[in-house]
């Protein structure tokens, strides 16, 4: 799972959130289960017993590094007075106009050259990183931006996000890795 499986990591989950978690903890048992800490939930602590193993970054020998992709993420940091400012006008939007609750994510892609923005230069950032590295293959989510490219022989495979349409996971076996539709 390759982060921000939890939103709100400060507050105690309920209902369905809640069941979908009690599941992991109970699948943690039967497999290997992985979660690789973004930005949500990078102070996230799971109650109870699970087998679980928590990370910041995960790799498959030199074939794949997986991250969240926030440590590539330069531009949300350096502008976070803009992004509070468009969090708000989000909101007020949905406060306001009575419109339907999506995530920010959502929002922001109404403006494609904005959000182009951030998906090229995750992407760049990872892609380095993996080159530099010496991976073959790169893949995170943080963008909510659905992704398989290769860029200067590095592939760079983007899950987007839980929240969003489509929804996707990569998967990989010993001859290739694929990005599926789930
Ligand atoms: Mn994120």
């Amino acid at each position: 799972m390759n982060g921000d499986v939890v939103d709100h990591w400060h507050r105690d989950l309920a209902g369905i959130n809640l069941e979908a978690l009690e599941r992991l903890k109970a699948e943690s048992y039967k497999r290997k289960i992985v979660w690789v800490r973004g930005n949500h939930d990078g102070k996230y602590e799971l109650e109870g017993d699970s087998n679980i193993k928590f990370v910041n970054s995960y790799n498959i020998d030199k074939l794949l590094f997986i991250a969240h992709g926030h440590n590539f993420d330069k531009v949300m940091p350096s502008h976070k007075g803009f992004i509070i400012i468009f969090k708000m006008l989000h909101n007020l939007r949905i406060k306001l106009l009575g419109l339907e609750t999506v995530h920010v994510a959502h929002y922001a892609k109404k403006f494609p050259h904005l959000y182009e923005v951030l998906t090229r230069h995750v992407r760049k950032k990872a892609i380095k990183y993996a080159k530099q590295n010496g991976y073959k293959a790169v893949t995170c989510g943080h963008t909510h931006f659905v992704e398989d490219k290769t860029v200067n022989g590095i592939r760079y495979l983007n899950t987007g996000a839980w929240t969003e349409s489509p929804l996707s996971s990569v998967r990989v076996t010993d001859d290739k890795i694929e990005l599926i539709e789930i």
